[in-house]
């Protein structure tokens, strides 16, 4: 993202420069401090940060002329007041106020959030045509992709069709109104999966409370500032995405990077009940107590990560692999019988053997019998053992 700073005061025009590039590795920034030398740019940015006031623009003539140009701007000021009777105000990205240092904090976290929206689907259900424009408009800035209902009908069927993040709906609308519909959505997807943004200009607060019971996370009551608006939507997308990144961290293994049991637990048994032909393999590798001993632990985890590293390089994209115990992985393998899943064994097993650096053999066992994830499991444990007693680097699948 190339960023041009327009401003005219040396101090912070350059931390609002060393900010940027300190924190946002995906930005470039160049600065200018007048009109005249905007007017002179041959080169065009994806974004804009502009001081309300320059000393040949005292109006935000710059501005003006940047906005009639399509582009995208945030302003900063000292003076809040002149800058909220400007006519343009509405058509800017966001404002500051140049306050003090932390203004500069919540700049970062907004041009941070504008290039994640990009990626992310937002759907308006709202039954007025005005108002659904007024949204569009504001959230279209912001560089989201809209997807637009007129109803929850009709949003049932947006979201059977598409991958959304973030619904905003409107309470009272024809068909399926806004309560119904965060019903049947929080059936599927839970309040820490989806989240539902209810927006309406009933006076009752009973109906936001029964909105909030049924499962929606935040409201906004019409009318709202543009502002409020664009705060709860980015706010609650950057609490969407640290609950990604932690429950992704949760459920993987930190030394090998496969999954891990968390994830076993709570939801490999939903995976494996949506498959009919499928394969559980146990492995462990052999005599791994020797290796810690003669080598060391730290060779051991290598070792470890080695294992993993080979299994994934070998498996399907579909397959997932988790670190079962110490040693001990489990590999789920959709649409694959237990002699399909022995041919991957065997191809694991040559790669291992194929490696010069360290070597060491493992065993197996594989089942594709049993009704439940836990029944699977324990046939093919079972296997696993029969293999380690009848003497180690085998498979056994009957
Ligand atoms: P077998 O062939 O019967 O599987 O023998 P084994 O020595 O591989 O199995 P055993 O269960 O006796 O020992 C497993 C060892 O793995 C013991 C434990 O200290 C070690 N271990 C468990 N987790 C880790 C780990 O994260 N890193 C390392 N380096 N060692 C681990
Ligand atoms: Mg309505
Ligand atoms: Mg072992
Ligand atoms: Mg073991």
């Amino acid at each position: 993202m190339n960023i041009l700073v327009v401003e005219d005061s040396i101090v912070y025009r350059n931390a609002i420069k060393n900010k940027i590039e300190k924190n946002l590795l995906f930005a470039k920034c160049n600065t200018i401090s007048t009109f005249k030398e905007l007017k002179n740019q041959s080169k065009s940015y994806d974004l804009y940060i502009c001081d309300y006031n320059l000393p040949d623009a005292p109006n935000g003539e710059h501005i003006e002329s940047l906005i009639n140009a399509g582009k995208d701007v945030i302003v900063m000021t000292k003076y809040e007041n002149a800058f909220l009777d400007f006519s343009l105000k509405e058509k800017v990205l966001e404002y500051l106020i140049k306050d003090d240092n932390s203004m500069l904090d919540y700049l970062i976290k907004f041009i941070r959030r504008v290039n994640k929206n990009k990626n992310i689907n937002l759907l308006i259900v709202e039954d007025c045509h005005m108002t659904r424009e007024i949204q569009k408009r504001i959230l279209k800035k912001l560089k989201f992709k809209i997807f637009e209902a007129e109803n929850g009908e009709e949003a049932l069927d947006i979201l059977k069709n598409n991958e959304i993040d973030l619904i905003i709906t409107d309470l009272t609308m024809p068909k399926i109104d806004g309560k119904e519909l965060i019903k049947k959505v929080r059936k599927k997807k839970k309040i820490t999966e989806l989240p539902i943004i209810v927006i309406s200009s009933n006076e009752d607060s009973s109906m936001f409370l029964k909105a909030l019971k049924l499962g929606a996370n935040d409201y906004l009551k019409k009318p709202f500032l543009k502002e409020e608006l664009v705060i709860r939507v980015n706010n609650l997308l950057d609490l969407y995405d640290s609950f990604k990144r932690i429950s992704s961290q949760l459920q993987k293994d930190s030394l090998t990077g496969v999954y891990n049991r968390f994830y076993l637990e709570n939801t490999l048994e939903s995976i494996f009940n949506m498959y009919e032909k499928k394969s559980i393999v146990m492995l462990d590798i052999d005599y791994f107590k020797k290796i810690n001993d003669n080598y060391g632990h730290q060779f051991g985890d290598e070792v470890l990560k080695n294992f993993a590293e080979k299994i994934k390089n070998v498996i399907r994209k579909s397959d997932i692999v988790i670190r079962y115990g110490g040693e001990e992985f489990l590999i789920f393998m959709p649409n694959t019988s237990k002699e399909e899943a022995l041919i991957v064994l065997l191809k694991i097993k040559n790669v291992i053997k194929n490696d010069k650096t360290f070597k060491y053999t493992f065993s197996a066992g594989i089942a594709d019998e049993g009704e439940t994830l836990a029944e699977m499991i324990k046939i093919a444990d079972d296997r696993l053992y029969k293999a380690k007693k009848s003497g180690r680097n085998k498979i056994i699948f009957k």
